[in-house]
């Protein structure tokens, strides 16, 4: 990994971070190849985002998605910590979808802050719970949550924030790294090759490997987001095809297809797991660890 030599200048033309701390970061690649900041600790300057959103009066979406089991084992510690670490001090709205209302925890909000609870269906397979996301997150775009915010984070809840997460990460759309596979060579990176899936990226393509369990934008992104999965999951049910990572398969093709705008380091979705890293200092966010016998039906 090297630095890249114009990373100063992606900086300095994004309204959401500063310069500040750029150069504590030398070993680490700091721009893509579309000239697309990606932000790791050092990087930016977080009170500059800040002031940036404040003056820009920025509504910030949330949206997580807890079904089934995954509501009493993973979302209050989702929401309590995201109440201590999330987009402190702008206005946020955490849209909570579930098939239980009634179950959703009280958790204390801040002010500026408000959590809507959004009925959904509960799907059979949890490879469905985890593909209907798309469909549900077009629909919430075109309605309320999309009136009301102006960026959207849209994350899974079986995790919880141990840092600051704050305007920094926000842009027209945004990709997170993902934790287990950002050090890997191209051909090793788990796309979907099956060449009749919707998702399908061939050998010598894709950029990177990004994880499902954070990605973001403006509301319009979103929706060009959300409608190319939703279609890509339809059209590979059509044919009997399911993606090798569902939902995050289509996601992988779509941010291959359209550049995001922001690429987050891993430290915004780190894995205790992976073990120490000289280059993750300060992690935002860490998986709960996986105990799929006990959750997946
Ligand atoms: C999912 C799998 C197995 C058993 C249950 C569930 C499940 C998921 C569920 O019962 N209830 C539920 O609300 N979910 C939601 O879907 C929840 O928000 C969860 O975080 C999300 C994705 O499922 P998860 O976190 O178990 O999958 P991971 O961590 O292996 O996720 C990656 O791969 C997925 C596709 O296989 C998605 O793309 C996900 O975004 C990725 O992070
Ligand atoms: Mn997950």
């Amino acid at each position: 990994m090297g630095v890249c030599p114009s990373a100063t200048m992606v900086l300095l033309r994004d309204n959401f971070t500063g310069v500040l701390r750029l150069w504590n970061r030398p070993n680490v690649l700091t721009c893509t190849s579309w000239k697309a900041p990606i932000i790791w600790d050092g990087t930016f300057n977080p009170d500059v985002a800040q002031r940036e959103a404040r003056r820009q009066n920025l509504t910030i979406g949330l949206t997580v998605f807890a079904v089934g089991r995954y509501l009493e084992k993973y979302l209050s510690h989702f929401l309590e910590s995201a109440e201590q670490y999330f987009m402190v001090g702008q206005r946020v709205v955490y849209y909570v979808f579930t098939e239980q209302p009634a179950a959703v925890p009280r958790v204390a909000l801040g002010p500026g802050r408000q959590l809507r609870v959004e009925p959904v269906m509960r799907e059979r397979r949890w490879q469905d719970v985890s593909m209907a996301r798309m469909r549900t997150l077009h629909e919430a775009l075109g309605g309320r949550l999309g009136r009301e915010a102006h960026y959207v984070l849209c994350m899974d809840v079986d995790q919880h924030f141990s840092g600051l997460f704050g305007p920094e990460v926000l842009a027209d759309s945004v990709a997170q790294l993902h934790a287990w596979h950002y050090r890997r060579p191209r051909w090793l990176l788990p796309f979907e090759r099956d060449e009749r899936s919707a998702a399908a990226i061939a050998f010598g393509e894709g950029d990177f490997y990004y994880h499902a369990a954070v990605f973001g934008g403006s509301v319009a992104a979103l929706r060009r987001l959300t409608a190319h999965c939703a279609r890509g999951l339809q059209l590979d049910r059509a044919r009997g095809l399911e993606a090798r990572w569902h939902d995050e398969s289509h996601l992988n093709k779509f941010f291959w297809l359209h550049k995001p705008a922001k690429v987050l380091s891993p430290e915004f979705c780190w894995s205790r797991d992976i073990g120490r890293r000289a280059e993750i200092r300060h992690p935002r966010l860490f998986w709960a660890p996986k105990e799929y016998a006990e959750v997946r039906n």
